[in-house]
């Protein structure tokens, strides 16, 4: 008898998962499913699973191809499971090609061809549907953001546009993506949502006509340039119950959120400075520091550094004042920008051709939180005080680039569920704006 093991999470069971078991089973005579427990989901960095285990479960059952359903907890169970059972062949969907090959020693190793187009849904207890993703532009963010989502459970990314059709239809294919399209409302018509990753001064045009279109917008930054454009933007997305969220991937990261948290409950007193800072070193030749018109330092990471600025001390700043130094083309090298609040002040530090300490220091009345590089994921801050030998360490969950945290709040918004709500506002996004609009005014042409 030839016995075969896959695994999954089986969360919002779908045709996939059920096409998936189907040949599992075909490869055999004998199927064991495990489940994943939410322990083991979160421990290898799955986020945003919504069904509870009994439904996982009780969804592989109704399919009538488990022979035996046990569930996973561990890593390194895969090879106990496999020696315990006496295994033949463990299969697996091939988005996951590669990973499991270290069980070849144990067993064979089939990745079975994933199915790609999961859209219509079957009936559910909850009112989560998957959402159907399209990607707007597919230059270098893009894959970084289909390797993030595999992690996040609920997405599917059904669609990327291109203008240039040849672009489009080559990375679908590399990235096993269903469809591509190098004409936007095509390209809309087949997705639920569109992540925009396209270059800095097309991000809003495509976001007002995707919201105007009825689709939800996941916007790399800045989303506009101008604080009457985002206002724009978010009145209508709240007008028409569409999400709109900025990629400010920081604000998601769940250590940004304790450490806003934490220095909100009064922890170090009343925040009287915030000090933030983001340089790398870009390329000669690359669109940072060649475009003079979108590139350069204040539009690379001035969203980031300006976030724990907007996040603790307000949208109200009095005055705001900018320092560059420019590189002979014009690209903004290094700019500084100061802000003023009433007895508070603050200052954010962006580079792509000066280094410098890449750290946050929020000072109050009572001590100060400091926030290491990289403090833009947040993987650990201390709090000190006057007494120093009294520092307090804060090391927060963080997986992979931090980018499924940003995608798993996306689509948890787009179900109706507002667990995102505080972190980035629509005011504080529009405050954003306002300053990017203040920066282009006065940098120089
Ligand atoms: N799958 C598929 N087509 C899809 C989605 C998923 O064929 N459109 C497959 C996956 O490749 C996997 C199975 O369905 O083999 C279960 O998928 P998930 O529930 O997403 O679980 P996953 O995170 O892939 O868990 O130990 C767990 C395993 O490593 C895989």
């Amino acid at each position: 008898m030839k016995k075969v093991i896959t695994y999954g999470t089986y969360d919002l069971f779908h045709e996939g998962h059920y096409k998936l078991l189907q040949r599992a089973k075909a490869l055999g005579d004998y199927l064991i499913v495990g489940v994943t427990t939410e322990h083991f989901d979160e421990a290898r960095g799955k986020v945003n699973v919504v069904d509870s285990i009994m439904d996982r479960i009780e969804n592989v059952r109704k399919t009538g191809f488990a022979d035996e359903i046990i569930v996973e907890d561990h890593d390194g169970q895969k090879i106990e499971d496999i020696q315990r059972y006496g295994v033949d062949i463990f299969t697996v969907g091939s988005d996951w090609i590669g990973t499991f090959d270290y069980l070849k020693q144990f067993c064979e190793v089939v990745y079975l061809e994933r199915t790609p187009d999961i859209s219509s849904t079957l009936e559910r207890k909850n009112k989560f549907k998957i959402v159907n993703v399209g990607i707007v532009g597919t230059g270098r963010i893009a894959p970084r953001f289909i390797s993030e989502a595999k992690y996040v459970s609920g997405i599917n990314i059904a669609c990327t546009y291109n203008p240039q059709n040849q672009s489009a239809q080559a990375f679908s294919n590399r990235h096993d993506i269903p469809n591509y399209s190098g004409e936007y409302e095509e390209f809309l018509e087949q997705v639920d949502a569109v992540y925009i990753a396209s270059p800095n001064e097309t991000h809003y045009d495509y976001a007002r006509k995707a919201l105007v279109n009825g689709k939800h917008v996941l916007c790399e930054k800045p989303a506009a340039f101008t604080k009457r454009e985002a206002q724009g933007l978010y009145q209508y997305a709240m007008d028409n119950g569409l999400v709109l969220m900025e990629a400010v991937k920081t604000a998601y990261c769940p250590g940004f959120s304790q450490l806003v948290n934490m220095v909100q409950s009064g922890k170090i007193g009343k925040v009287c400075d915030v000090e933030a800072c983001f340089t790398r070193l870009a390329n000669d030749n690359s669109r940072e520091r060649t475009d003079a018109a979108y590139g350069g330092a204040f539009l690379e990471f001035g969203s980031y550094t300006l976030l724990p600025v907007i996040k603790l001390l307000g949208t109200d700043y009095k005055d705001i004042h900018f320092d560059t130094i420019y590189d002979e083309n014009g690209v903004d090298l290094y700019t500084k920008v100061y802000l003023s609040y009433d007895n508070a002040m603050a200052l954010s530090k962006n580079g792509v051709a000066v280094k410098s300490e890449g750290q946050l220091v929020v000072a109050g009345t009572k001590g100060y939180v400091l926030a290491p590089s990289p403090w833009w994921l947040t993987r650990r801050f201390e709090v000190h005080f006057e007494d120093s030998s009294k520092v307090e360490v804060y090391e927060p969950v963080f997986q992979g680039d931090g980018f499924r945290y940003e995608i798993s709040d996306f689509v948890s918004k787009i179900n109706g569920i507002d667990k995102n709500g505080y972190k980035l506002t629509a005011e504080e996004a529009i405050a954003m704006a306002e300053v990017t609009e203040a920066y282009m005014k006065q940098k120089k042409r």
